[in-house]
């Protein structure tokens, strides 16, 4: 029988942990590394339904713990994991623990459940029995091998495991029906003999997977185990299979036992205990009877609790006394590093900051737009407008300035199929691509020659206007350096066919803005590129730039440092990409309405030629002949 077989762990026990609890598992990797395990006792997750790898560290290191669907593929991929730790709920903790029991490769199964139904814990118990497996709880905290093996929470902290010396083995074997209390015990052990051998807490239901003297016996049989301390409770029956055990002479080493819960006979009526099994029945499930019993049986068992950890430390002194234990030279753990996020919390350490933001903040009751909450932008009826003007300028502009961000938007929204971006996007949407590919598709081309020509256009006409050129020095110096003037031309629009888009902007300006000294400088630059050709019409950016500058400039919400500054990163391309990705959307959606097919160009569209070949060639026999060397 395992039970009978004594050791149920090992420093080399892995476990599979079902459902995935962080902390826990974290707990049984630390104390692994406390003991200076070389593997980890987690060797994979169960988490019903998904897949993949779990994060957490090993030491100093992080490990990647696989982590499984079912109970069955965590089996098959980690045949030597022969322990089962159960963190599923009271509702689905006996299913998943009866797969387990059924799984050829596990041989212990951990509940930690409290609330199972007793006639489910009864099928777990009687399936364990005949098919030599053994079930720790329900309603357990678990157990621990010191220096080997801990279930999830068991012995609670790291610095209370490292004050109880569970991080290497001592001589004592010690069993109780609490979890909590267990903790309390093993601190009692640590102060009084050289240790803990192995801990184990059976649970408080009224029927435990494996039962007080299990364990005893158990134990009674692993050599390292010199003595045994019991702590068991009122109620049940369980007490008195240790005492049977004890009379028949099947337990060869001291036993030192307490039954807590003697309190209980100051009480007029039956009293429930924090345990489904605690409760004060007949006389028989006394504390004071079973004590008694224990007693008689040959357990040393003290007058009280209190006296309880003198009469562990008397037979262990006897124990050492007559040669049958050489108390264990200590060992110095090795310190486990502490979490940053803890280590923060506490003010031991200070880590620098990866990302510096001041424009939203999302950690307080309701996010902030630059220090407003969602709230208030909701309540004062807000428009798209004013949260621009709180995310990229971080102030609330006036009422004027973020409607005619509005209409820059609207005016934007979309210019047709036609144009580079939207034609893009329709091509990228025909491929099958994605909603975001086929947006982004189109969003690429915005730049110098469409679209984004909105901050050059700021730019060139603020430095022109500021240094007093006439709108004929301002030109013909860009000729000279061979720039095109941003803002000026456009392919479909001309002198007497002008961008309506351009008119609205400039009406809205002329009736709210209180100066528009840029954009009136931008239309003398527009009359005389106008009486070279007949298309270098102000265009839609030109407008936009030359009218954002009237609106910095003119609203007093910016110093003119900021007015650089933002004419210089460039923000005012923004409004177009924003304004044009409602249309680019658009477009997608309707191509996959459409159910418009792979685009394919038509040959007859395209010019085959091979005269740039010619012309390669003959300009390299130029440079040939006038003496340079050929490209
Ligand atoms: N020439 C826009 O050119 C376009 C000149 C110029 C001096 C200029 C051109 C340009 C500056 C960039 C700009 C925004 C490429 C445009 C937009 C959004 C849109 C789009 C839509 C929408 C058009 C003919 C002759 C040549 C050129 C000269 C042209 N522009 N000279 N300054 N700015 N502008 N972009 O028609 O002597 O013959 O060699 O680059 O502001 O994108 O609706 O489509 O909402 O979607 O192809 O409105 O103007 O003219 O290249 O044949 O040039 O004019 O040097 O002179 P075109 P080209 P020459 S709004």
């Amino acid at each position: 029988e395992a039970m009978a077989t004594g050791q149920l762990f090992s420093r080399t026990t892995q476990a599979l942990f079902y459902n995935y609890k962080q902390l826990p598992i974290q707990r049984m990797l630390d104390f692994d590394f406390l003991c200076g395990r070389e593997t980890p006792s987690v060797a994979g997750i169960i988490n019903p339904g998904a897949e993949g790898f779990q994060k957490l560290f090993f030491g100093q290191e992080e490990i990647a713990i696989p982590v499984h669907s079912t109970i069955e593929a965590a089996c098959a991929a980690h045949p030597t994991a022969d322990v089962f730790i159960n963190f599923a709920s009271f509702r689905s903790a006996a299913a998943s623990s009866m797969s387990a029991l059924k799984q050829p490769t596990i041989r212990v199964v951990a509940i930690i459940a409290e609330g199972v139904p007793e006639s489910d814990t009864k099928q777990l118990i009687a399936y364990a029995r005949s098919n030599n497996k053994v079930v720790i709880g329900p309603a357990t905290v678990g157990g621990i091998q010191a220096g080997a093996f801990k279930i999830g929470d068991t012995a609670g902290t790291i610095d209370n495991i490292i004050q109880c010396k569970l991080y290497r083995p001592g001589s004592v074997g010690f069993v109780s029906k609490s979890g909590g209390m267990s903790n309390e015990m093993y601190n009692t052990i640590a102060r009084v003999t050289d240790g803990i051998y192995e801990g184990i807490a059976i649970g408080g239901d009224v029927f435990p997977g494996s039962t007080l003297s299990d364990h005893i016996l158990r134990f009674n049989n692993i050599p390292q185990v010199k003595m045994m301390v019991v702590l068991g409770e009122l109620g049940g029956r369980d007490e008195y299979s240790l005492v049977e055990a004890l009379k028949q002479g099947k337990v060869n080493k001291p036993v030192v036992a307490w039954v807590s819960g003697t309190c209980a006979r100051l009480f007029k009526s039956e009293v429930q205990f924090g345990h489904a099994g605690a409760k004060s029945g007949g006389e028989m499930e006394s504390a004071q009877a079973k004590n008694q019993a224990l007693k008689e049986a040959g357990a040393v068992v003290p007058t009280s609790y209190e006296a309880f950890e003198a009469a562990i430390k008397e037979t262990f002194d006897k124990l050492v006394e007559e040669g049958k234990i050489t108390p264990i030279k200590d060992v110095k753990p090795p310190q486990i590093p502490e979490d940053l996020n803890s280590a923060i919390k506490s003010g031991k350490v200070r880590a620098p900051t990866h990302i510096i933001s001041t424009i939203s903040d999302d950690r307080g009751e309701e996010p902030c737009y630059a220090g407003v909450p969602m709230s208030s932008i909701v309540e004062q009826g807000f428009g798209v407008g004013d949260v621009i003007s709180l995310l990229w300028f971080k102030r609330s502009l006036p009422r004027y300035c973020t409607k005619f961000i509005e209409i820059c938007v609207m005016l934007c929204a979309d210019h047709g199929p036609c144009v580079s971006g939207a034609h893009n996007t329709i091509v990228t949407a025909r491929a099958g691509k994605d909603l975001v590919s086929s947006l982004v598709s189109g969003l690429l081309t915005i730049g110098p020659r469409f679209g984004g020509a909105i901050d050059d256009a700021a730019r060139y006409f603020k430095d022109a206007y500021d240094r007093g050129l006439t709108p004929y020095e301002f030109v013909e110096s860009m000729k000279k350096k061979g720039i095109r003037v941003p803002g000026i031309g456009h392919r479909i629009k001309r002198g007497d066919n002008r961008d309506k888009r351009v008119e609205l902007l400039q009406l809205f300006a002329r009736t709210n803005f209180p100066s528009v000294k840029y954009m009136e400088y931008a239309v003398q630059v527009e009359t005389y590129t106008l009486s070279k050709a007949n298309n270098l019409v102000l265009n839609v950016d030109g407008a936009i730039g030359s009218l954002f500058l009237d609106l910095l400039a003119g609203s007093g919400m910016f110093t003119k440092q900021e007015i650089d500054e933002i004419v210089e990163i460039g923000y005012l391309n923004g409004l177009f990409v924003l304004a044009r990705s409602i249309g680019l959307i658009g477009h997608t959606f309707d191509q996959k309405r459409l159910k418009q097919p792979l685009y394919r160009h038509p040959w007859e569209d395209v010019l085959y030629t091979k005269w740039g070949m010619v012309v390669w060639f003959l300009d390299d026999l130029f440079v040939r002949l006038n003496g340079g060397s050929p490209s």
